[in-house]
């Protein structure tokens, strides 16, 4: 019998919709009812924990769990033997230092010899010594932005997404510490059947996201600008072209990046294309 790969994920929170959702569009079928620890995917050796975030980077330094999801906030924050495999384009945040709206912030020099309330002393220390600022850390485990207000610090380093949480504490971000989003760790040095596993799940995790940055784009096009248009949607070897009923004009069909998608539609009308579709992609394998 094959030895599933163990993966944590967070139990409840801002990560563990997104984790489950990109593993089962990996193909992963495992039933996921409430308050379980543990569940064993049908059709696929990988068992899933459901841990708190903050304990995962052990977890898996420790090889209770091979592989888990974090954000890289706290991958980062934890220093422990984890090995970064993959980042995973969700959960998108940054870590970032806030004054009181009404100081006058005018660099970094400001930091000096001020208290500042944070989760994530280990990140913000780093910071500090990058800039060869002294300053007093004060670890606190939640609410961080009320710590100001309440005269418990000077300054805070704190998640941010939207920036709201710090504009209603009357706050103001003044440096981005550093930028995160969810990644995929493991255990350096797997086991070769535990690695092989891993790989088989991060190809599949490839190309979930290939498919996510790329649509499917069929056009009609008269037959003097296939050229000129291959050369703008060159596809994944090259684009498929069908003769279309009416003389002197073809079907075109392509993929294309998702970023430069509206740029490139005003360039391919320009050439004379014409009803132009633009579709999905469920999974991309270059
Ligand atoms: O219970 P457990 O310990 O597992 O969860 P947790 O409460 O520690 O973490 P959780 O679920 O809040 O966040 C998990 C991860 O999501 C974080 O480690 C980040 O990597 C990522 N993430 C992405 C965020 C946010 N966006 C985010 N906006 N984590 C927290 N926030 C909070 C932030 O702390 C602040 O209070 O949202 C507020 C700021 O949001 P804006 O939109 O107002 O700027
Ligand atoms: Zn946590």
């Amino acid at each position: 019998m094959i030895t599933p790969l163990r993966i944590a994920i967070q139990k409840s929170g801002r990560l563990q919709e997104d984790s489950l959702k990109l593993l089962k569009e990996s193909g992963l079928h495992f039933s996921n009812g409430k308050d379980q620890l543990k569940t064993q995917a049908r059709n696929f050796p990988i068992e899933l924990l459901f841990l708190r975030d903050d304990d995962i980077p052990q977890y898996v330094e420790d090889q209770v769990a091979d592989a888990g999801i974090v954000g890289e906030n706290v991958l980062i924050e934890k220093q422990k033997k984890n090995e970064l495999v993959k980042r995973l384009d969700f959960a998108k945040c940054r870590l970032s230092i806030a004054v009181p709206r009404s100081e006058n912030y005018t660099g970094i020099s400001y930091l000096q010899g001020k208290n500042i309330a944070t989760s994530y002393p280990v990140i913000v220390q780093q910071f500090l010594d990058k800039h060869g600022i002294q300053a007093g850390i004060h670890e606190i485990s939640g609410s961080v932005e009320i710590a100001p207000g309440i005269g418990l610090a000077d300054a805070i380093c704190d998640i941010v997404s939207t920036g709201s949480t710090l504009l209603s504490n009357g706050l103001k971000e003044v440096e981005t510490v550093i930028q995160s989003e969810a990644v995929l760790i493991a255990t350096p040095n797997l086991p070769s059947d535990k690695k092989q596993i891993l790989d088989k799940l991060i190809f599949r995790i490839n190309a979930v996201q290939s498919a996510k940055n790329n649509k499917y784009i069929l056009l009609n096009c008269p037959n003097e600008a296939i050229e000129k248009i291959t050369s703008v949607i060159p596809g994944m070897k090259s684009p498929t072209i069908m003769p279309l009923s009416r003389t002197g004009w073809s079907s075109l069909h392509s993929v294309v990046d998702e970023n430069d998608f509206w740029e490139k539609i005003d360039l391919l009308k320009s050439f004379g294309a014409e009803g132009i579709l633009v579709i999905p992609i469920e999974k991309m394998i270059a």
